[in-house]
């Protein structure tokens, strides 16, 4: 499977004159509104993605509950009969809407329901792509484990097939092929991440205590870090307004405990 993704990614590369890449810093993960939505698709051995292909995608803003669009327009020489992956991709932490302990894919309060998928031709005329889902496995998570996804065609990693490979009409260079759906349970957003949970997994570990050791090193050779300003203010521990080795020191500390089956909050560690 990775292969084939690199095959794809580098597909893309070659049609890179076309479509200009953005930094994917600005759809990283995240834990509040806005979130950011968009088409993830391979066909005719091109891949498009946000990071990669931005120029010729719609992503949808997601400030709130609602009905949004995310499309793709293909570029010349990217038509195709087929398509190898279709899926919706977010930014959407959704450990930010699941309880404590609770199961990221069934206990959340997010819901992606899909409306409608369709082209639209270069000569005006529409096709809809009739959709089956959603399969068990469709609503899913991104490879970082933390990022809501709905898989529509991903026979790659997680078997679904929720629309036919062929499509019912070609997508020609220049149509636009669109995604609408609905999403709700964003306003119950209770279950904030953790101090601590740099990598926003759910769980205060060491894995975090590494991260924030890896990030304060950076930071004190006189780089300039890789946290957004989110994992900043969750792994700024003592509060000084930066990473460095002590905010690592007291994550482990508290990982320590923990791991001790010890139940312990920030405010008793920190005295
Ligand atoms: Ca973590
Ligand atoms: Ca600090």
């Amino acid at each position: 499977m990775k292969l084939q993704k690199m095959i794809a990614a580098l597909s893309a590369a070659a049609i890179a004159a076309a479509c200009t890449a953005i930094p994917v810093s600005a759809i990283d993960s995240t834990s509040e509104a806005p979130f950011t939505a968009f088409l993830c698709m391979s066909a005719a051995g091109t891949w498009y993605e946000l990071d990669q292909t931005a120029d010729c995608m719609t992503a949808a803003t997601i400030e709130e509950d609602g009905s949004y669009v995310v499309s793709i327009t293909v570029p010349e020489g990217g038509g195709s009969e087929n398509v190898d992956l279709l899926l919706l991709s977010t930014n959407i932490n959704g450990y930010a809407f699941t309880p404590e302990g609770g199961d990221i894919l069934t206990d959340t309060s997010v819901s992606i329901v899909i409306d409608s998928i369709f082209i639209e031709h270069t000569d005006g005329s529409v096709t809809d792509i009739p959709y089956n889902g959603p399969s068990a496995g469709a609503f899913a998570t991104e490879n970082n484990g933390t990022d809501y996804r709905l898989n529509v065609l991903n026979t790659w990693g997680n078997n679904v097939a929720d629309i036919d490979n062929t499509l019912p009409a070609p997508l020609g260079d220049g149509d636009t092929i669109s995604m609408e759906f609905t999403i709700t349970g964003l306003e119950e957003s209770p279950f904030a991440v953790a101090k601590g949970d740099v990598d926003k997994n759910g769980s205060v570990d060491a894995q975090d205590a590494y991260a924030t050791l890896v990030e304060s090193s950076k930071i004190a050779i006189g780089g300039s870090g890789e946290f957004t300003e989110e994992q900043i203010a969750l792994g700024d521990i003592n509060g000084n307004g930066s990473i460095d080795q002590m905010d690592a020191f007291w994550i482990l500390m508290y990982n320590s405990y923990v791991s001790l089956g010890q139940t312990i909050t920030w405010e008793e560690l920190l005295g």
